[in-house]
């Protein structure tokens, strides 16, 4: 245990309080009042951290603090609750949401500067009380991480807890989740959760709720109304359009976030969006998803994690895949240019790759349209050296996919076969007009 956590256990110290500490300085005691912050978890953790009055944290070495008295202990948080669930309305359909952090789940506790998962059925209830006028919702935490720190050990998490909740008998599951890597995770529960029969949401927020301007309560409200819905998917919904006026629910294979920080940053790629759900009704936007049906819901989680994604740009060296070679990776997918091109520099090393047993796919990092390795002479040369080209698959779908495959086989012709293999809408028969930039 660091020296903070000692001091903070010796003297009865929790985040928040508020304190007044005498510290010698040189031979002078000052005196300091803040609240308790929490120990940064990579500092080498000599140091206790105070919000002064005027927002501002300080560290105050422990070895300088002669004196600490507490003068006001912290509120107490309501208690992390997990499953909390209100009293269940006949007739409503029942709706699980999984929590898994990031901002849609989160509030800052301005006493404190702290971000805290705010996620118990009341805190639900307080900040988005129309879910339970259209559902019985259980909220559940079942991590609380950004998804810049997503991995598919969580997704497989995710997956099961997914599974769990519908083979329980639940009417449809919302996740939310970090908007950041949504996209990845709606991909390997696409690919993952076998035999869906019901809807499976995955829904974020561009702002906390606890900011004016935030996004979450109506992302979570089109949610919660899509899981109730008769799209048996996986899906992302997020708001379509900057102002509140509806969300879209795009198919989990086919969105990427496409802004830092837009409220209608998620678009789908290469295909139209399922739907638009409005306050108060969802506009279906195409007739070729999957019903809701019966049957139970099963987890096929085999990932090879040895998969990299690497961009094509002027003067890539091949000496990279190389070495994703060397060091024993099963899988690359390629972000080509254009039509899916590699400069004829790195030929060779594609080449090398796959004589060695790894699957090299090919995608674009145009995003929209699809790959095309039949037309210049370095697109030839790349299939002659045995790449896959993945038609319109996002590349963080096909690399998604790929571990996927790779979990399953690692006979190349296989390989190839299930890559081109439509499981989740990830591929489209032929690039609709109208789906660019739209
Ligand atoms: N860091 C971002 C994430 O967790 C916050 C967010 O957008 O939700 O993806």
């Amino acid at each position: 245990m660091r020296k903070v956590e000692e001091f903070m256990r010796k003297h009865n110290l929790g985040v928040g309080d508020l304190v007044r500490i005498l510290k010698w300085e040189g031979n002078e005691l000052l005196a300091f009042e803040g609240l308790v912050m929490p120990p940064y978890e990579l500092s080498p953790g000599e140091t206790l951290t105070i919000k002064l009055d005027n927002g501002y944290n300080i560290g105050i070495l422990i070895d300088a603090i002669e004196k600490v008295e507490v003068l006001e202990k912290a509120a107490k948080r309501p208690r992390m609750a997990f499953q909390e669930v209100l009293p269940r309305k006949e007739g409503l359909p029942n709706v699980t949401i999984l929590g898994t952090g990031g901002t849609i789940a989160s509030r800052v506790d301005y006493k404190t500067g702290a971000v805290h998962p705010a996620f118990t059925a009341e805190e639900l209830a307080k900040a988005v009380p129309e879910i339970f006028e259209m559902a019985n919702v259980t909220p559940k935490l079942i991590m609380n991480i950004l998804s810049e720190d997503m991995k598919p050990a969580y997704w497989k998490r995710i997956a099961h807890e997914v599974a769990k909740a519908l083979n329980s008998g639940e009417d449809g599951v919302v996740i939310a989740h970090g908007t950041d890597t949504m996209g990845y995770t709606a991909s390997a529960l696409s690919f993952m959760l076998g035999n869906l029969t019901k809807p499976v949401v995955l829904v974020g927020a561009q702002r906390s709720s606890d900011r004016p301007s935030s996004d979450s309560a109506m992302n979570l409200t089109c949610a919660v109304r899509m899981a109730t819905s008769d799209v048996a998917e996986v899906m992302v919904v997020m708001h379509g359009e900057t102002s509140d006026t509806y969300c879209l629910a795009h198919r989990g294979t086919k969105v990427r976030k496409m802004h830092t920080s837009r409220r209608d940053a998620f678009r789908s790629i290469n295909d139209v969006p399922i739907a638009k759900i409005w306050k108060d009704r969802i506009e279906l936007l195409r007739d070729d998803y999957r019903r809701r049906g019966e049957g139970e819901v099963g987890v096929d989680d085999r990932m090879e994690e040895k998969v990299a994604i690497l961009k094509a740009y002027p003067g890539v060296s091949g000496e990279i895949l190389d070495f994703l070679v060397d060091r024993g990776y099963k899988g690359v997918v390629i972000e080509g240019t254009g039509l899916g091109h590699v400069s004829q520099d790195f030929i060779p090393h594609v080449e090398r790759a796959v004589q060695e047993g790894v699957a090299v796919c090919v995608t674009s990092q145009c995003l929209y349209g699809r790959v095309n390795l039949n037309v210049y002479s370095n697109g030839r040369k790349l299939l002659r050296a045995g790449a896959i080209p993945c038609e319109d698959m996002l590349p963080e779908t096909a690399y998604v996919k790929l571990m996927w495959v790779l979990g399953h086989t690692d006979d190349p012709e296989e390989v190839s076969k299930m890559m081109l293999t439509n499981y989740a809408g990830e591929i489209t028969p032929y690039t609709r007009f109208d789906t660019f930039l739209r």
